[in-house]
């Protein structure tokens, strides 16, 4: 049986290789054999301040991403949140079943209100993982591959899910999150103890798959080790080595003790001489075909069209269960 998996990106700031190796190399390989939504969650985006011009660049490239990255349209639906207004709608029926103090434990709004304060944090931020639960459920998603920052989402999906069903009647699919084991977080290139993202101050701490080869050394030359030596994979003692190597692993496709082995008695230098040149020779066709993709809007336009009627038409049937189930409307 084929599962029907469901994802999706934000289209803030410039993707980075943490991205890559967590979602997007996942999902072109998932869709080889499921049925797959891969979506670009604008609606999402916009719960911290957006530039609107800015905003409608990046859903491009993103879009461009995912096609660049081996998302293929002619085996996944690829679309964009707010072409499907069946998103925003289930994302309010079902604020009305999640409570305040499930959505207070999320640590990702834990984390980003913390700067301003919970008083001056928006209620689009502290309703996002509601949002994102609609998203999930109204296309009966049963995988959604994610990293690991993303799981309290997923888990609390699946306890909305159950509540509905039990309240409303069966109607809802509960999913299930699906990690990929090495490399569910990339680490920062600065900073090891915390996560890439994209919405790190510093250009050091990732590596876009927009960044030029020269720029790809340069980050990866100046990218923290740690105070013992050797190529060694032990994320404890040697965090910031054993992120390079996690990255290094996802480039080549060789195992942690093959490259403890091809790196054995060498520096750190040399180490990163060949992860640079190894996520050159990875990256740099995903970010000529980004280009590609970006040259041509009328194709990337078609590819989005179609996306948004065939996810609309799913999502549309599922609504019009919901509505009856819950009362709604005539
Ligand atoms: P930000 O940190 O600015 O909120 P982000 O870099 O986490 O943004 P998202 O759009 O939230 O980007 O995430 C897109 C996908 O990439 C998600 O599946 C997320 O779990 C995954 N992801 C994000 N950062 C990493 C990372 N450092 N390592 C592995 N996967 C990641
Ligand atoms: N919150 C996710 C993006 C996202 C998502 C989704 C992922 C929005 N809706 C549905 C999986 C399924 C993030 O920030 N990475």
């Amino acid at each position: 049986m084929k599962d029907i998996v469901f994802s999706g990106v934000q289209p803030t700031r410039n993707l980075h290789i943490g991205n890559y190796i967590g979602a997007l190399k996942q999902w072109a390989h998932i869709q080889q054999q499921h049925h797959c939504y891969f979506c670009i969650v604008d609606e999402h985006a916009i719960t911290v301040p957006q530039d609107p011009k800015l905003l409608r660049e990046r859903i491009l490239t993103v879009a461009a991403v995912y096609l660049a990255a081996g998302i293929d349209p002619k085996r996944s639906i690829l679309f964009i949140q707010s072409e499907v207004p069946q998103h925003t709608e289930l994302g309010w029926l079902m604020m009305t079943v999640a409570k305040m103090g499930e959505l207070e434990r999320m640590t990702q709004y834990k984390d980003k209100s913390k700067k301003g304060g919970t008083v001056g944090a928006g209620v689009g931020l502290f309703g996002y993982p509601v949002l994102m639960a609609a998203d999930i459920l109204l296309y009966d998603t049963t995988i959604v591959p994610v990293g690991e920052d993303q799981l309290q989402h997923v888990e609390l999906t699946r306890v909305l899910a159950r509540r509905f069903n039990e309240k409303f009647g069966e109607t809802f699919v509960v999913p299930q999150p699906l990690i990929q084991k090495i490399g569910a977080r990339i680490m920062s290139l600065q900073k090891p103890d915390a996560k890439m993202s994209k919405s790190d101050e510093s250009e050091m701490a990732s590596i876009f798959l927009t960044d030029d080869n020269d720029t790809i050394r340069k980050k990866i030359m100046r990218a923290v080790t740690d105070s013992t030596t050797g190529v060694t994979f032990d994320p404890e003692k040697k965090p910031a080595v054993s992120n390079l190597m996690t990255i290094y692993h996802h480039m080549t496709g060789q195992t942690m003790k093959e490259i403890e082995t091809a790196y054995e008695g060498k520096g750190y230098g040399d180490f990163k001489k060949g992860l640079a040149e190894a996520i050159i020779t990875h990256m740099g066709p995903v970010r000529d075909k980004i280009e590609h993709y970006l040259s041509d809007p009328t194709s990337l336009n078609k590819i989005l069209d179609s996306g948004r009627d065939k996810a609309a038409a799913v999502a549309e049937a599922k609504m019009k269960v919901v509505r009856e189930r819950m009362g709604l409307g005539r």
